[in-house]
């Protein structure tokens, strides 16, 4: 019996008489001690997923779930007068992420466990995360994010393990330890998450915010999750980070082969890696040098390296495709330029075009370049996205490598973005269809059957409403804010970029705004909740936020708009605020510059949920309005071809000037971010500057969509009135989303590129 099993880890107090705290520690332990016992998933080939990011959030229900004991801890608690989700508010959210980057390695590791695949993580172990974001003056502020408990203090998931390596950097080596967190299946075995310290590390060094030594590497390497960059010494450190992490990795994959008796030259047969974005690019030049070392000839090190690697691309936005300059390799990490050096001659030598060099003109080397020759695999991230790379961004590659080129669109585990975080959904599924979608989501298309159900559709529309209410009483505990859960949700939560157009959605607010200052009420209020935070390099993204901030403080004290419009930003959004918000969403709001976003994974997460999107065609949008129809999706602005015809050089190139001050309705929406009004509001520097951009420079188009964006919403929100036909679309996006589970897409990657089992 559980309840037994907590209470002998309570020193004596009963479940009903222990603090939350404490019951907490002692389900931690617990948990540990379950997952210990399960089989550690083995065969006889691995795979590594070296990653820069993994935003696992919270994972004891998580695990609980996996380990099949959800329910009855829950009802155990519940007997004894507490609740499981108030006692996990007391677990901190590890902050080792920043994006959809980082919590797609999460998602991907809980489903090659639950296939029973043989896959590790490998990252950094950050001491402070990415930041913890704080709104003051209606603006970010950014302090270190201290999730990690206390040396003394209560244990966390990460356990040191005696696993320990030399890394070595000019003058000098510094050493690591490696902690492990325990992967879950569903129902199935373990695998792990290996992430690694920098022995040396100390805290100390960060003292004022966020701010710190950079060039102390000895002390700094694991302190934070991309630190700033925007001085050459912050650039240094992100390129001492990408090592630390890559040089771990390679010699943990060297080690875990010997320890199993292979020899180096069969690498290639008994471990795949994942490289996830550019970051752990330097795998590549690190696995040859440790090869070379132990006598293996350049020829035949780099050929099982090349057999060994695979890369995932998940952007195409030129600042985002890292170029380090030549150097900075040298600074940092001298015994790999020879062998960059090498791998670029050798494309040089076979190929006549500079576009393909890994060392281009201006010593900047190509870290993706360098992932394309040498790895057997290269793969986008959703459909439009890989055609894209294959036919423009990557085109020169996909010519000389068409047999590299994949898609693997991407997915999200229904374990944590469902069954968790929807168990009201949840269950109303299960009783519809059975519970064989827990093990094979296709079996969501079941749901269809109940399309034109009225008790079902009212049901759906039911469940809705209570994950509203519970995320009215969150946001009332956690930010003081009454929301009205009559009103309709419509949410964006993602990273602040412009490219995502955040900004095209302000401009939304100001238009619904003067529609109801000149008297057009809508039918029901409306609420707009963001979360998002902001690199604290990137000034525009700021200012997108001070607009946001102020917008919403003036309408919430604006007693004619606010009865019919609220807007707020949730401070700090986190995967833990993502799993309150998701399921109360009614509206998606996935409105990227088509071609800029890759996939999205948000957008599968919301449909998940029964939101409807509101979208571009982008990213893994397109797929999403191909399973379920145009009438459960809505669908606006320019495609992908018209935008990147418009970033082509000459005459017909983007310019807001062909909007503003040229149409007057759009000339309106801009003028008001420097109005009377919302200058007294804000800063007049960061609003100012804001406006120029977006009247002058405006490079992510918001201008090119927001009419259309403000026609499409209209429409949507006039559907939502007629409760019937919105439930039946909430349904059919519930049904539809199997293909978005990350079982998929990981069965995928195993039969196209990681051949595990
Ligand atoms: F720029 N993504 C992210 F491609 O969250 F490296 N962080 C990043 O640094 C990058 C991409 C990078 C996101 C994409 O923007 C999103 O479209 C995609 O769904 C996600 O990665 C997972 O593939």
């Amino acid at each position: 019996m559980i309840k037994n099993e907590l209470e002998k880890r309570l020193n004596g107090k009963s479940l009903s008489e222990a603090e939350n705290g404490e019951i907490y520690a002692a389900l931690l332990e617990l948990t540990k001690e379950k997952l210990a016992a399960a089989p550690r998933i083995a065969g006889d080939r691995k795979l590594y997923y070296v990653s820069a990011e993994f935003l696992v959030g919270k994972l004891l229900s998580n695990n609980l779930i996996n380990l099949g004991l959800f329910d009855e801890v829950r009802e155990a608690l519940e007997d004894a007068g507490k609740s499981l989700s108030e006692i996990e508010e007391i677990e901190p959210e590890p902050s080792l992420g920043n994006g959809g980057l980082g919590r797609l390695a999460a998602c991907y590791l809980d489903s090659a466990a639950t296939l029973d695949l043989p896959a590790d993580g490998v990252g950094l172990l950050y001491h402070f995360g990415l930041f913890r974001q704080s709104f003051w003056d209606h603006k970010q502020y950014e302090k270190p994010d201290r999730w990690l408990p206390a040396e003394s203090g209560p244990e966390c998931w990460a356990e040191k393990t005696d696993v320990s390596f030399t890394v070595p950097f000019l003058g000098g080596a510094v050493k690591s330890v490696m902690y492990d967190v325990t992967v879950s299946g569903y129902e199935g075995g373990t695998n792990r998450l290996h992430l690694f310290d920098l022995e040396t590390v100390d805290e100390s060094l960060v003292k004022d915010g966020i701010d710190f030594d950079k060039t102390d590497i000895a002390k700094n390497l694991t302190l934070f999750l991309y630190p700033d960059d925007s001085d050459d010494n912050g650039r240094l450190l992100r390129v001492y980070q990408q090592y630390f992490m890559v040089s771990n990795a390679a010699q943990l994959i060297i080690k875990e082969l010997a320890g199993k008796g292979y020899a180096l030259r069969d690498l290639h047969k008994h471990a795949v890696v994942q490289i996830n974005d550019t970051h752990p690019s330097m795998i590549i030049p690190e696995l040859i040098r440790l090869m070379l070392k132990d006598g293996i000839h350049m020829d035949e090190a780099i050929s099982l390296v090349s057999k060994t690697c695979a890369y995932t691309n998940h952007t195409i936005l030129a600042e985002a495709l890292e170029k380090w300059p030549l150097h900075y390799l040298e600074k940092a990490v001298p015994e790999l330029v020879p062998i960059i050096k090498e791998l670029d001659r050798r494309v040089r030598a076979k190929f006549d075009d500079e576009k393909l060099a890994i060392i281009d003109e201006h010593n900047l080397v190509h870290m993706a370049n360098m992932d394309i020759h040498y790895g057997f695999s290269v793969n986008g991230v959703a459909a439009l996205h890989t055609d894209i790379l294959k036919e423009a961004e990557l085109k020169c590659f996909a010519e000389v490598y068409p047999e590299k080129f994949n898609n693997k669109t991407n997915g999200v585990t229904f374990r944590r973005w469902l069954m968790h975080c929807d168990p009201e959904l949840s269950a109303f599924i299960t009783r519809k269809i059975g519970d064989g979608w827990k093990k094979n989501a296709d079996e969501l298309e079941k749901l269809l059957a109940f399309k034109d159900d009225p008790e079902a559709l009212e049901e759906l529309l039911k469940i809705k409403g209570q994950k509203k209410e519970q995320l009215c009483q969150y946001m009332k505990e956690r930010a003081g804010v009454e929301l009205d859960p009559e009103s309709i949700f419509d949410i964006q939560i993602k990273r602040l970029h412009e490219y995502k157009r955040q900004q095209m959605n302000a401009l939304y607010i100001i238009w619904k705004y003067k529609q109801i200052k000149a008297g057009h009420k809508p039918a029901r209020k409306l609420t707009l909740l963001f979360g998002a935070k902001a690199a604290p390099a990137y000034i525009i993204a700021k200012d997108i936020i001070h607009l946001i901030l102020c917008l919403s403080d003036l309408i919430a004290n604006d007693p004619e708009v606010s009865p019919w419009l609220e807007v707020r930003m949730v401070e700090n959004y986190n995967v833990t605020w993502a799993e309150k918000l998701i399921p109360a969403c009614d509206i998606s709001e996935q409105i990227s510059l088509a071609s800029k976003e890759a996939s999205g994974t948000g957008n599968m997460k919301f449909m998940l949920n029964g939101a409807v999107t509101l979208g571009t065609e982008d990213g893994a949008n397109v797929e999403i309005h191909e399973l379920v129809g145009d009438e459960n999706i809505c669908i606006f602005g320019k495609s992908s071809e018209e935008v990147l015809e418009l970033y082509k050089e000459g005459e017909g190139r983007y310019s807001p000037a062909a909007y503003y001050p040229c149409d007057p309705e759009i000339e309106e929406l801009l003028d008001f971010i420097i109005s009377p009004a919302l200058m007294r509001m804000g800063d007049p520097e960061n609003l100012g500057r804001l406006y120029r951009d977006m009247s002058r420079k405006d490079w992510f188009m918001a201008l090119l969509d927001t009419k259309e964006y403000i026609a499409a919403k209209e429409r949507l929100l006039s559907e939502y009135e007629d409760r019937q036909a919105w439930a039946k679309k909430m349904l059919v996006n519930v049904a539809k989303a199997g293909f978005f589970s990350s079982d998929r897409a990981i069965a995928q990657y195993n039969e196209d590129v990681w051949h595990l089992k």
